[in-house]
């Protein structure tokens, strides 16, 4: 399937991405569109909501936890290079070959070797060999996605890691003797790489106790969690736990909140796997872990309706916010409400190219964020049809046009779904119907 129009490569088949210059292969999937996010840094940027958050939550962590000499616990990084390797994002975490979350459908592939990080947790190996046990990294990352008013390509996350040894862990609940046994006889052996954690106890880690994991699980929800959610959104906010999985905490969960009639998914969390602390040097400690997204968190905390809008140069949008007055946040006004424009594009794919087999429809999304930038509002798959006689198959995509800062007139927005329609035919070899 040739998609020569969607990778951003030159034609000397080399890319320079944030001054460094990284060779092109079979699997660079990076729009020039997706690189022009690179050094936005929005999550620093003076006023903006991103950066109010990142502040809220660094001051959360600064202000509730403290050394014995009173210096904050955690040490906050927060420009750090979003290009990593796929050890960095996808081997040090424990995420096993075949994961899908690997997936070049999925993620944005410098080269084989390389990517825009998915999660701002690919730093946590490196942090945690480095000798630290208490820190966030807080930056933006990048996913291929589907899109709607909650999901973006780009968006921002604080990743967390806390760690403790046993002795501080006794230290701060001292008694019983179970701690003795918390790194007991069954230690992995580092060198085993494990298939996958889905398939062992979600409860406890063979080598942990259930005492200790729960000592911890409650340490990192119920305070640091549940505590920075209400530091957020006041003692009022309703919230939930929802077990999951993830190939580098066991046990793991996520915290929902409730907003505008919907549970809506703001982090991710759990307790280290033992072989991560390990394999960085780490042996007599528990920890856990955590990634919020922050605009997830402003979205709630400011009332904003859509995730396109933390993209806006707007003024009218930006002006709302204001660094001075961290805790007495305004909710957001909207501007305007601009009427959507919807549009249906059909096509016949290639012969033998099915969707999911050979045409992806995060191909497609990127191929619209290149055309049309965010005067896109949202994308759905409405129709998927195979021909009985030829064999060939159809798909429908139905693209609501709404631009965030002024009305897009009719003839404005026939004239990008042409150039969509087209740069399909080029870049997916389809048929318009
Ligand atoms: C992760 O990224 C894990 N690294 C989190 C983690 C860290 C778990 C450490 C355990 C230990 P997830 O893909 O669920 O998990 O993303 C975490 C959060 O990022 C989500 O809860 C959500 O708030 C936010 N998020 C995810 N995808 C998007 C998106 N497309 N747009 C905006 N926010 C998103
Ligand atoms: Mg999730």
């Amino acid at each position: 399937l040739a998609s020569s129009a969607a990778p951003a490569k030159s034609p000397s088949s080399q890319l320079e991405v944030s001054g460094s210059t990284y060779a092109t292969d079979g699997w660079t999937n990076v729009t020039p569109k997706i690189l022009s996010y690179l050094g936005a840094n929005k999550h620093l940027q003076t006023d903006h909501p991103l950066s109010i958050i990142r502040q809220r939550i660094v001051n959360y962590f600064y202000g509730a936890y403290r050394n014995q000499r009173g210096n904050p616990l955690f040490s906050v990084y927060d420009q750090m290079n979003p290009v990593v390797t796929v050890q960095q994002n996808f081997d040090n975490l424990l995420i096993p070959a075949d994961h899908v979350s690997r997936q070049k459908s999925d993620c944005y592939y410098i080269n084989q070797q390389h990517l825009l990080r998915a999660h701002t947790t690919a730093h946590q190996v490196e942090l945690i060999s480095g000798g630290l046990d208490n820190f966030l990294v807080v930056g933006e990352v990048y996913r291929r996605e589907e899109i709607d008013s909650t999901h973006y390509p780009v968006f921002h996350q604080a990743a967390a890691v806390g760690v403790v040894t046993k002795d501080e862990l006794l230290e701060r609940n001292p008694g019983p003797e179970f701690f003795e046994e918390m790194w007991s006889g069954t230690l992995p052996d580092p060198k085993v790489i494990l298939p996958s954690s889905k398939f062992m106890d979600q409860t406890k880690q063979p080598c942990h106790t259930l005492e200790a994991v729960k000592l911890m699980e409650h340490e990192m929800k119920h305070h640091v969690l549940v505590g920075l959610t209400k530091d957020l959104f006041g003692p009022r906010i309703k919230y939930r736990w929802v077990d999951t999985y993830f190939p580098f905490t066991q046990p793991s969960w996520e915290l929902e909140i409730y907003f505008k009639d919907n549970w809506l998914e703001v982090l991710g969390c759990g307790i280290m796997r033992h072989e991560i602390l390990q394999r960085s040097g780490v042996h007599q400690s528990i920890g856990y872990a955590f990634g919020v997204g922050l605009e997830r968190l402003a979205m709630v905390l400011f009332d904003v309706p859509d995730i396109r809008l933390f993209w806006s140069n707007d003024s009218g949008f930006l002006s709302q916010f204001s660094e001075k007055d961290l805790h007495n946040l305004p909710k957001y006004k909207p501007i305007s409400h601009y009427p959507q424009c919807t549009n249906d594009l059909s096509f016949w794919l290639p012969q033998d190219i099915e969707v999911d087999a050979g045409f992806s429809p995060n191909d497609f999304y990127d191929l619209v964020r290149s055309v049309a930038g965010d005067m896109v509002e949202q994308i759905s798959l409405v129709d998927k049809f195979k021909h009985p006689k030829t064999g060939r198959s159809s798909v429908c995509f139905r693209i609501v046009y709404r631009h965030m800062e002024r009305t897009l007139t009719q003839a404005e927005v026939n004239e990008i779904h042409k150039q969509i329609a087209s740069a399909s035919v080029d870049s997916f070899n389809v048929q318009i119907r």
